[in-house]
């Protein structure tokens, strides 16, 4: 029987890649180190001094980085990097509102091209930005949507992050693909969506739930259109692909990255009477809820239930509706609440990290048997974090950080967990 078998690192092809992430702003400090500029988080958690406007290049961030790179490479590790998670230069919103202007897309290629230049000879693997669909509709921008000013409306953000993710692969693409031989997608954030009871019209309002936070993005870069349902209900609203955008922005990935976390009931939404806006356009009315009982496991977190067949089932979605191309699972974790009355060998007994961690191994490995192109597995996080609008509340690492005594690092138990499962 199923039961028998061993699960661990085994149970996944031979070239499947295991890892964990982090993102610069989250982890790294040193905001006014060697002269960097200020991002749009350190402006906004410094209270908006005024920003200084970049110098060009900066050669101490290039060495900072060169020698993050060779560290990893010479401890085993492979680099796989992000360019832009959530924290873009504060005087480029000083200058143009930032990426409500289409004047980012080209600044935008511009930075990638540095970083391929300088880094592309050891990293082979590039995601141009982080969950574009999560960042521009909530709180990973600083200060709501205030950033852009009135007019920056979540589409027409979203559809200048397209074309600059599109501008920075066609950069990759004709001046350094060739001779390095790397692969460069995107990364979306996505919930599952369960149809609540069943019914013809919850299915329908799961798949316009994962069209409005999924195929936003996904859809354009793979079919180079937005996805009908969005179409259809946003209107004028939704900006047009010109047809030269349409062409830039289809098959503008070599793979998607896709982060996961969680899961959420569908059902139609009943017609509201306030203006349209982003959260009412796809008539979604998404619950946690079934007949009073939770869709998985709470956590401390309200928006974050433990559901991990989502993740498998996320997957033969992909495999379906995309034709099945490489999919990279860039995040995936839980956290616990900072308690700053627990002791460090109290503190770092994360159970619940391990079931979890454990059902979504489980749940990726029965999708990749079902044939799911699923490439690789990053957890959530590497180390405890900044957490953005939480601060430093939230605990997310698979290491503990001790913030009491000198950012001290601990194991968690989900780390010793997460190390036996591969080395075996
Ligand atoms: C990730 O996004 C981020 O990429 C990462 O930086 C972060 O550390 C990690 O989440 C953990 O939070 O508060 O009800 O408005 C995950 C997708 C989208 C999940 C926005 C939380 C806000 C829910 N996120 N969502 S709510």
């Amino acid at each position: 029987p199923i039961y028998s078998k061993p699960f661990n690192r085994s149970s996944f092809p031979a070239d499947f890649i295991f890892g964990a992430g982090s993102a610069a702003y989250q982890i790294e400090g040193a905001a006014l180190e060697d002269g960097k500029g200020l991002s749009v988080w350190d402006a906004f958690v410094r209270k908006y001094p005024a920003g200084k406007v970049s110098g060009g290049i900066n050669p101490l961030g290039v060495q900072f980085y060169n020698n993050l790179i060779d560290e990893l490479l010479a401890n085993g590790m492979t680099p796989f990097v992000t360019l832009l998670h959530f924290d873009h230069p504060q005087a480029l919103e000083d200058e143009y509102d930032g990426f409500s202007s289409l004047k980012f897309v080209d600044d935008f290629a511009d930075y990638a091209d540095v970083c391929f230049k300088a880094f592309g000879d050891r990293v082979k693997h590039w995601v141009t930005m982080n969950e574009p669909n999560g960042w521009i509709t909530g709180i990973f921008i600083p200060n709501g949507l205030d950033i852009g000013g009135a007019n920056a409306t979540p589409y027409g953000m979203g559809h200048h992050l397209l074309l600059s993710h599109a501008a920075a692969v066609k950069r990759y693409r004709d001046k350094y693909q060739a001779s390095q031989q790397g692969k460069i997608g995107i990364t979306i954030n996505t919930n599952w969506f369960v149809p609540k009871y069943g019914t013809e019209s919850d299915r329908e309002a799961a798949y316009r739930g994962l069209d409005f936070q999924f195929g936003w993005f996904v859809d354009p870069v793979m079919f180079g259109r937005y996805p009908k349902t969005m179409e259809l209900l946003v209107g004028n609203r939704l900006p047009n692909f010109t047809e030269a955008e349409s062409k830039l922005v289809k098959g503008s990935v070599d793979f998607l990255g896709v982060n996961y976390y969680t899961a959420g009931y569908a059902q139609n939404a009943a017609p509201s009477n306030s203006p349209p806006n982003f959260f009412t356009d796809s008539g979604v009315n998404a619950t946690v809820l079934k007949d009073g009982v939770p869709i998985g496991t709470p956590t401390v977190l309200g928006w974050l239930y433990v559901y991990p067949k989502g993740l498998g089932d996320l997957m033969l979605y992909i495999k379906e509706k995309y034709n099945n191309p490489p999919v990279y699972i860039t995040e995936n974790g839980v956290a616990e609440a900072n308690n700053a009355s627990l002791t460090v060998p109290e503190a770092i007994k994360d159970s619940l990290r391990i079931t979890a961690l454990d059902g979504h191994l489980k749940s990726l490995s029965s999708a990749i048997k079902e044939g799911a192109n699923v490439k690789g597995y990053y957890m959530w996080s590497f180390m405890d974090d900044f957490e953005w609008n939480s601060g430093y509340t939230l605990r997310f690492g698979l290491t503990y950080i001790d913030y009491t005594n000198n950012l001290k690092r601990h194991l968690k138990y989900s780390a010793y967990w997460y190390k036996k499962f591969l080395l075996k």
